[in-house]
C-alpha cells in the first residue's frame, strides 16, 4: 500500500500514548509523516482538534481512513500491513499479547498518575506510593510470565518485537526515569527495550525538543 501514513502525536518528552503507535510503526519499518503537537500549551487543544474530534493524540491518517486511540491504531495497522509481525502468530501467544495490551490500555492508573512519562528526566524514588508499587508488581508479573512462556526466540515479551512491547514501551521509560528496581528477568527485558533502535530514536528526538512544560517537569 503506497498511500501516505500520517501520524499526529504529542511531543516526545511527555506523550506516552503517542509513543505506542510511533514505536510500533518505526519498529516495523513503516515510512510515515509525523506532526508533533506540544502538550500543555494554551493552543494544544485547538491544535489537536484540527485533526481529532476526540481532543486526544495519537491520531492516524491513512488516505481516506482516520483512526484515533493508540490501541485502535495499532490494530488498524495490523490489518492494513498484514505482512508485518504486529502480533505473535501463535494463537495462545497472540491472545495473551492482546490481553496484556488491553490491560495496559485500561489500567495502571497508580503508575500513570504517580510516575508520569518524562523521557528527559531522572527522578529515582519519586512517586513510589503504594498504588504505583502495586501496578509495578503486576507489570513485573506480566513481563515475567510472558518472557518465561513465550520469550524463547528473542529478548522481547513474545520473543520477537510485537505490539505488546510497543504498548509497554512507555512503562519501560517510566521505570528508567523513576529508578524502579527490577528482578533480573524484567531488568533484561527493560534493557532490551531501551536498546531497541525505535526507542533510542524516540529518546534522541525528545532530547532535541525545545518545549519545557512546567507542570510535566514538576510532576
Ligand atoms: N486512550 C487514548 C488516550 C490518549 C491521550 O490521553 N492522549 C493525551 C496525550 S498522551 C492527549 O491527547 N491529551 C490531550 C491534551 O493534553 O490536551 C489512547 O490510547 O490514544
Amino acid at each position: 500500500m503506497s498511500t501516505e501514513l500520517h501520524l499526529v502525536i504529542g511531543n516526545k518528552a511527555y506523550s506516552s500514548w503517542s509513543m505506542r503507535p510511533w514505536i510500533a510503526m518505526t519498529a516495523n519499518g513503516l515510512k510515515f509523516r509525523e506532526t508533533v503537537i506540544c502538550l500543555g500549551q494554551d493552543n494544544t487543544a485547538s491544535e489537536i482538534k484540527k485533526y481529532s474530534a476526540s481532543g486526544k493524540v495519537p491520531y492516524l491518517i491513512h488516505g481516506d481512513i482516520r483512526v484515533w486511540d493508540s490501541l485502535a491504531i495499532i490494530e488498524y495497522l495490523a490489518e492494513a500491513f498484514y505482512d508485518k509481525p504486529w502480533w505473535p502468530t501463535d494463537p495462545q501467544a497472540r491472545a495473551v499479547a492482546r490481553a496484556i495490551s488491553a490491560e495496559m490500555h485500561s489500567g495502571f492508573q497508580g503508575l500513570r498518575q504517580n510516575m508520569p512519562m518524562n523521557v528527559r528526566r531522572s527522578h529515582p524514588g519519586k512517586g513510589a506510593v503504594p498504588e504505583a508499587l502495586a501496578d509495578i508488581a503486576r507489570i513485573s508479573a506480566i513481563w515475567t510470565e510472558c518472557r518465561q512462556r513465550f520469550g524463547a526466540k528473542g529478548p522481547y515479551l513474545f520473543g520477537t518485537f510485537c505490539n505488546a512491547d510497543a504498548m509497554y514501551a512507555p512503562v519501560v521509560t517510566r521505570f528508567k526515569t523513576y529508578g524502579v528496581a527490577l528482578d533480573p528477568v524484567c531488568r533484561a527485558y527493560a534493557d532490551a527495550m531501551l536498546d531497541h533502535p525505535a526507542l533510542k530514536q524516540w529518546y534522541a528526538d525528545a532530547a532535541k525538543e525545545s518545549w519545557v512544560v512546567e507542570k510535566y517537569e514538576l510532576a
